[in-house]
C-alpha cells in the first residue's frame, strides 16, 4: 500500500471519518505481564510490608544500579522530587544552568531547593545543550550544570564535563528519558555526579509514578536515602531536614515488571520508529529525529521536526492529526523561557535562545509504544503524507472548519506567544 495515496477526501478535516475511533496518545503506558504483577502484589499484601525500603524497592534499586553500571540507585516518588532532593543533598546554592528546551520539571525541581535555574540554549537539531550558550551564562553564582538527556540522547556530555571541570561546577543530568540508552557504550545514567530517571506512567519503563537517582558517590547516596525518609537515621534519630520522597512497594513491583519487559518495549518502539522513518523519508520538510545506531537506544519518543520546507506548518499537521484522533504533542512548546515564572522573573533568561525557539516551533511528537500496532503507525504516516500532498485543500479546510473542542487540545490551551 502506498501510504501517500489515500484519497484526500478520506481525511477527517476534509469530511472523512476519523481514522481512529478512540484517542491515540503520546505516552500511553506500556503494561507488563499482569499475572507476575498480581503475584508480587499478593506477596506484598501477605507480607504486610507496604513502603519504607521494602523488598521490592530494594530489588528495583538493585536492578536499576546494575542497568546503569553505578554503585547506587535511590528510588523516589517521582523524578521531580528526586531532582529537588539531589540538588539539596549536594548542598548546591546559587544558579544552576538548565536547558530552555525541556519539560518544565527540569527547572521547577531546583527552585524549591533554593537554586535559580538559568536557561541555556540548545542545538536546534539535536535539542541538546549548546556549550557556547552554557559558557556565556557562567558567573560566580553558578554552582552546577544540569544537562537533560532529551529523548534519551546524550546531553553534550563531553562538552559539559569539560566546562564543569574548568569552572569547578557540579554536573548533574536529568535522565528522565534515558534509561536503556548508552553514550560511548556506557549507560547514559553513569555520567556526571548523578543522573535522575523518571518512571512516570508515560515513560517506556514505568512504576505508575516514580523516579531514581543513580550515582557512584557513596556519601551522596547515603544522604539521599536519609533525606527521602524525613532525615531519619534509625528510629528516633533525625539528623537533617528531609522529606517523604519514598516509593511504595506496589509501585516498585510495577517498576520491576516493567523492567522485566524493557527489551520487548524497546523492540516495539524501535519498529515503530523505523516505520515512521520509512513512511516519512520522502515527505517534504519533515525529518524524523535520528537515533544513532552505534549506541543502545530506548526509542521511546517518535519525534518529528517540521521545517519551513514543509507545505504545512507544524501546527497545521498537529490539527490534522487531532481531527483523526491522533493526539500528537508539541513537546516542549513554548520553551521554558515563555513559561511562568521564568518568563517574567528577572535572572532566568539571560541569553538569546534561537535554538530553543526553532525547536519549539518545529517539534511534533507522535504516539508510539505498546499501544501502537504497526498498522496504526502506518495510518498516522498516511494521514501526514496525504495532508502534506494536499496542503492547499487542508489549509483552507483548517481555516473554515470548526475544530472539535477538546479540553486538552494544545492549540486551544497553549499560552499564546
Ligand atoms: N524531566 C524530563 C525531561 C521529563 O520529561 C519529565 C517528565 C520530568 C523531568 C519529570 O518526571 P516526573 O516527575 O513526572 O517523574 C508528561 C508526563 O506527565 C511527564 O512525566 C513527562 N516528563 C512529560 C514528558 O510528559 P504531560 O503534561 O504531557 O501529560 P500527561 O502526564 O497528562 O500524559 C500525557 C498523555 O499520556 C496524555 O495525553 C494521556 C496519556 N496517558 C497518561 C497517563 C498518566 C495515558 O494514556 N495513561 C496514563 O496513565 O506530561
Amino acid at each position: 500500500m502506498n501510504h501517500s495515496s489515500i484519497p484526500a477526501q478520506s481525511l477527517a478535516i476534509l469530511g472523512g471519518t476519523p481514522k481512529f475511533s478512540s484517542a491515540q496518545h503520546v505516552g500511553r503506558p506500556n503494561i507488563a505481564a499482569r499475572d507476575a504483577l498480581f503475584d508480587r502484589l499478593n506477596d506484598i499484601l501477605d507480607r504486610r510490608w507496604l513502603s519504607n525500603d521494602g523488598k521490592y524497592v530494594q530489588e528495583f534499586e538493585r536492578r536499576l544500579a546494575e542497568l546503569s553500571q553505578t554503585r547506587h540507585a535511590i528510588v523516589f516518588s517521582n523524578a521531580t522530587v528526586a531532582i529537588e532532593w539531589l540538588v539539596r543533598a549536594l548542598n548546591l546554592t546559587g544558579e544552576i544552568i538548565v536547558p530552555a528546551f525541556t519539560f518544565v520539571a527540569s527547572a521547577h525541581a531546583v527552585v524549591p531547593a533554593g537554586c535559580v535555574p538559568v536557561l541555556a540554549d540548545v542545538n536546534p537539531d539535536t535539542h541538546m545543550l549548546d556549550p557556547q550558550s552554557v559558557r556565556s551564562l557562567i558567573t560566580e553564582k553558578t554552582c552546577a550544570i544540569m544537562g537533560v538527556h532529551l529523548w534519551g540522547q546524550p546531553a553534550a556530555i563531553h562538552e559539559m564535563q569539560a566546562i564543569a571541570a574548568e569552572h569547578q561546577l557540579r554536573l548533574i543530568f536529568d535522565a528522565a528519558h534515558a534509561l536503556g540508552s548508552t553514550f560511548l557504550g556506557k549507560p547514559i545514567g553513569s555520567y556526571g555526579d548523578a543522573a535522575v530517571y523518571s518512571f512516570h506512567a508515560t515513560k517506556f519503563v514505568n512504576s505508575l509514578e516514580g523516579g531514581a537517582v543513580v550515582t557512584n558517590n557513596d556519601e551522596l547516596a547515603n544522604s539521599l536515602r536519609q533525606v527521602r525518609n524525613f532525615g531519619f537515621r534509625g528510629y528516633d534519630n533525625v539528623e537533617m531536614v528531609g522529606t517523604n520522597g519514598k516509593m511504595d512497594e506496589f509501585r516498585a513491583a510495577v517498576g520491576i515488571g516493567s523492567l522485566d519487559e524493557m527489551n520487548q518495549f524497546i523492540a516495539t518502539n524501535r519498529l515503530n520508529w523505523q516505520l515512521y522513518c520509512d513512511g516519512l523519508s520522502a515527505t517534504q520538510g519533515i525529518d524524523v529525529y535520528n537515533y544513532s545506531q552505534q549506541e543502545s537506544q530506548n526509542y521511546q519518543y517518535a519525534v518529528l521536526s517540521v521545517t519551513n520546507d514543509c507545505p504545512l506548518s507544524r501546527n497545521e499537521i498537529l490539527n490534522v492529526l487531532w481531527t483523526e484522533n491522533v493526539q500528537a504533542r508539541r513537546y516542549f512548546f513554548p520553551g521554558l523561557h515563555r513559561m511562568e515564572p521564568y518568563r517574567s522573573t528577572p535572572g532566568h533568561v539571560r541569553c538569546a535562545l534561537p535554538g530553543t525557539e526553532l525547536a519549539s516551533e518545529r517539534v511534533l511528537v507522535l504516539p508510539t509504544g505498546q499501544s501502537m500496532q504497526p498498522n496504526d503507525v502506518r495510518q498516522v504516516v498516511s494521514i501526514i503524507n496525504t495532508a502534506v500532498a494536499h496542503a492547499d485543500l487542508v489549509r483552507s479546510a483548517l481555516t473554515t472548519t470548526k475544530l472539535p473542542v477538546h479540553p486538552k487540545h494544545p492549540i486551544e490551551t497553549a499560552i499564546s506567544n
